[in-house]
């Protein structure tokens, strides 16, 4: 087999639709794998889509046709050689040519394509041809779609555009936290390959471990054979071998036959877990294709085809057997049962193609940083890649991957049905190898769109995917990849109809939590305990460098133009005024109600994890509405596009690290919950005060806490301790280790906080700043915004209450020289505290 990348000499050009002047007929150098907007971008064609308004200036893109062209050398193939054109993805609705030969129309950017190009080629033996050219003209995408929903008829669906017609990212079309800017391109790499006899179609690795710590791993090839009519190369009989850690199994695929299993056994491999249960062992698996028998025409040593994968040695089952109060659904990892602490994932860049490996695992490290283990693969973006996959086998993130299903009905006809077949057989067999791949999904609020958003009436009989989340998918990933867990959608109830029981019930399976954040006060997440929450979250504007980078209005305010464009979601700045009214003091200015609103993200969420964890082994998750962000926006995420962390990021660190402790109701009185997800008993002195702010202690009690591995314990609160004298200055802390609770008795709109609380100083020390902070009266949420002294400036801690008398020394990175003063000026330095009452 020899693979030659196709990625240079490309050119593009719009070739049809509302072009604007300077753009109609221009050729410009084109970047493969790529996007349009990036190449008219690079040739100084178009505005910066990101920046300000210019998202609405570029719609012209959703209606243009474009061409890509290049042009291909390549000998003819040889007598018994196969050379195929392969595109691992075309982005979307393609036609694409060789020499003037179509090869083939697409319409699926889940899925890679193959294209036979012996024929373009020319004769074997003939006179070498004069390079060819290479073309792939994309149809709009759009257009597309609305084509098929005018054939198909329209089906409910998020947001402006029908993305449920065409088998394009549903984002790619713009969403409540992304832009429309709708791609088109040669989105993954492109090759030539030249191949005798039979090559490697497919490998799925299926790895599992005995009860008594063997390690299995059963290599499933299919082979593809040239098929050029040569009995005996078609005749050949195959060898597949398959290879761990010295040890090897092979298998014989007969004259004729295309598939084989050849199973390694592994004696007591090193146990792959996830992060926070011990270390993530991998190992490399090679995998062979041979011509059993003597070749002439190669050496012994030259295999037809070859594979290498990276595995690790678990098992991951979901489990879901109904107990006393419904249906659990409890991620086990080799037997042990694992709270699930993470965050939705989205594209990490709305232009896919700029998404390199070190920014993948940048981000996957700050999700292990927030002490995640899990991240959902959200069905409105892509099948992740490889470079993902491999970050997160690496660290021990489980990924929860859905099938690419969103927020709408999908009908069930053609061409649609076909296309998800052949993305889920691909994408199911090209993820089997990853030792985080821990769930697929069947889609994205579709079973819960079906029951409760007024589809049903809307459909009349019309299909809207149904069957591909009850039929199509489980039978796929039963046959290709029974290693894996199958949920039919998120949120959903499992071993149910979806017709029959509600999908977001919290006694059963997964539930998603909006009702808070769209219509009522995060408080309000106590009021349903589920068995796992795979969405919840709030909005928060992005980090001040990032929002001043991209977003120019003067004055610079929520409702000023370019914020506004940069604010997806319905009614987006009245839920986040309404969400924080009842907590914080009603800010003044735009600096305080950046802050603020970045303050009330990071409680809202904290509030709805210390709840569900508070509730562990009962509730077995908690997925966060989400990690990352795909530009810059105000969002529900933790970590902004310029991949800064937000103050919810510091938040998630605190709520989701292995001990917790929390104040939470139970059978109405204030109970303190000790949370230990940790191996080891926690065994620490628990003390616990009332304080007014000033410091005076008013009642204390000291307990010694023994918290089993794994488990959470509940100390009920005495009346001294949960009933203040005077509501407005006094606080209960509760602490044990490194772990703090905070028992507030108000809101803190309503307390006496001192607003010149805080003293601080700060010197320069290699690598960045050093600010000591000092609370003469009790401070609550105190955050250095570094990003605000110099863009690249970070602070390793925020949120930090200081009781009165307590001193805290931050660090600030930064490679700026600037006047240490400025990480302690009135915007700089905040906490509730300087919020104006
Ligand atoms: C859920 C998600 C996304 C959406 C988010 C915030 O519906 O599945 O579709 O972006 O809520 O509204």
């Amino acid at each position: 087999m020899i693979h030659r990348t196709l990625h240079d000499g490309w050119r593009l050009t719009a070739v049809a639709g509302p072009v604007p002047e300077e753009v109609r007929g221009r050729e410009v150098p084109a970047q493969v794998p790529g996007s349009a907007h990036l190449d008219l971008l690079a040739a100084g064609l178009i505005p910066e889509p990101y920046l300000d308004r210019n998202e609405a200036e570029l719609a012209w893109a959703h209606r243009t046709d474009w061409r890509y062209a290049t042009t291909l050398a390549a000998e003819p193939a040889a007598p018994g050689e196969r050379v195929d054109l392969v595109f691992d993805g075309l982005d979307t609705v393609a036609t694409v040519e060789l020499g003037g030969h179509l090869l083939g129309e697409v319409a699926n950017m889940h899925r890679g394509h193959r294209f036979d190009v012996r024929e373009p080629l020319g004769e074997a033996g003939g006179t070498p041809n004069a390079p060819l050219e290479l073309a792939v003209t994309f149809r709009s995408a759009l257009a597309y779609a609305e084509e098929r929903e005018r054939e198909l008829g329209a089906r409910p669906h998020a947001y402006i555009h029908p993305f449920n017609m065409v088998r394009k990212m549903a984002c790619s079309f713009g969403w409540d936290w992304g832009p429309d800017l709708q791609t088109a391109g040669i989105w993954k790499p492109v090759r030539l390959e030249r191949w005798r006899t039979a090559r490697l179609a497919e490998v799925r690795p299926l790895v599992t471990v005995a009860e008594d710590g063997t390690g299995r791993v059963e290599v499933h090839a299919v082979v593809e054979r040239a098929g050029l009519g040569d009995a005996a190369e078609d005749a050949a009989e195959l060898t597949l071998t398959a290879t761990v850690d010295g040890h090897r199994a092979t298998a014989t695929i007969p004259a004729g036959a295309t598939t084989a299993v050849a199973t390694v056994e592994v004696p007591a491999p090193r146990l792959w877990w996830p992060a926070g249960y011990g270390e993530q062992p991998l190992y490399g698996l090679e995998i062979t294709l041979e011509a059993a028998g003597t070749r002439l025409d190669a050496p012994l040593d030259t295999p037809l085809d070859m594979a290498v994968r990276r595995i690790g040695f678990r098992t991951i089952t979901v489990d879901t057997t109904p107990d006393d109060t419904g249906t659990p659904f409890t991620f086990v990892v080799n037997g042990r049962p694992v709270f699930a602490k993470g965050a939705n994932w989205i594209p990490d860049d709305h232009f896919l193609t700029r998404i390199t490996r070190e920014r993948l695992a940048r981000r996957v490290d700050q999700a292990l940083g927030a002490h995640m283990n899990m991240l959902r693969v959200w069905g409105g973006g892509i099948y992740e890649t490889e470079d993902f996959y491999e970050v997160c086998d690496e660290r021990g993130v489980l990924v929860w991957q859905d099938f690419l299903l969103a927020c709408a009905a999908y009908p069930e006809e053609e061409p649609l049905w076909s296309e998800f077949e052949a993305e889920a057989r691909e994408n199911v067999a090209r993820l089997a190898s990853h030792p985080s791949l821990a769930l697929w999904n069947g889609g994205n609020e579709n079973l819960w769109g079906y029951m409760d958003w007024g589809w049903r009436e809307e459909l009349g009989e019309s299909t809207w995917g149904r069957r591909y989340y009850t039929e199509l998918f489980p039978a796929i990933v039963a046959e290709l990849d029974p290693t894996r867990a199958y949920a039919d959608g998120s949120p959903y109830t499992p071993r149910h109809a979806p017709e029959e029981k509600h999908p977001n019930d919290a006694h059963h399976g997964t539930r998603h939590e909006w009702e808070v954040w769209n219509r009522i006060d995060y408080t309000h997440y106590r009021d349903h305990t589920p068995r796992f929450c795979s969405e919840f979250g709030f909005q928060g504007p992005p980090t001040w460098a990032t929002l001043t980078a991209w977003i120019h209005d003067e004055p610079l305010a929520p409702t000023s133009p370019a914020f506004l464009l940069h604010q997806k979601a319905e009614d987006g700045n009245g839920k986040l005024e309404r969400g924080m009214a009842p907590h914080l003091p009603d800010p003044r200015t735009f600096d305080d109600w950046h802050w603020a609103t970045q303050l009330n993200q990071a409680r809202a969420v904290a509030y709805g994890i210390e709840h569900f964890r508070s509730h562990w082994p009962y509730t077995a998750g908690a997925l966060v509405w989400q990690i990352n962000d795909c530009w810059p926006v105000t969002s529900w995420a933790a970590v902004d596009s310029e991949e800064r962390r937000k103050p919810l990021w510091y938040a998630l660190r605190r709520v989701f690290a292995p001990r917790l402790l929390t104040v939470q109701p139970r059978d109405g009185r204030s109970t303190l919950l000790a949370v230990n997800d940790t191996d080891t008993p926690w065994r620490a002195e628990l003390t616990l005060r009332r304080t007014t702010f000033g410091g005076e202690v008013l009642d204390g009690d000291t307990l010694s806490l023994d918290v089993p591995a794994r488990s959470v314990a509940g100390f009920e609160l005495s009346d001294a301790l949960t009933k203040p004298a005077d509501a407005r200055g006094e606080v209960l802390v509760a602490t044990a280790d490194d772990a703090r609770a905070l028992h507030l008795f108000g809101e803190d709109r309503d307390l006496a906080y001192d607003p010149g609380a805080l003293r601080a100083t700060a010197t320069a020390v290699p690598g960045g700043y050093r600010v000591e902070v000092r609370a003469a009266s009790f401070a609550r949420d105190v955050a250095i915004l570094a990003d605000r002294v110099a863009p690249d400036a970070e602070v390793d801690e925020m949120l930090v209450p200081l009781l009165a008398g307590e001193t805290r020394a931050f660090t600030v990175r930064t490679g700026a020289d600037v006047d240490p003063d400025a990480f302690t000026g009135p915007l700089v330095l905040r906490s509730v505290n300087s919020l104006r009452r």
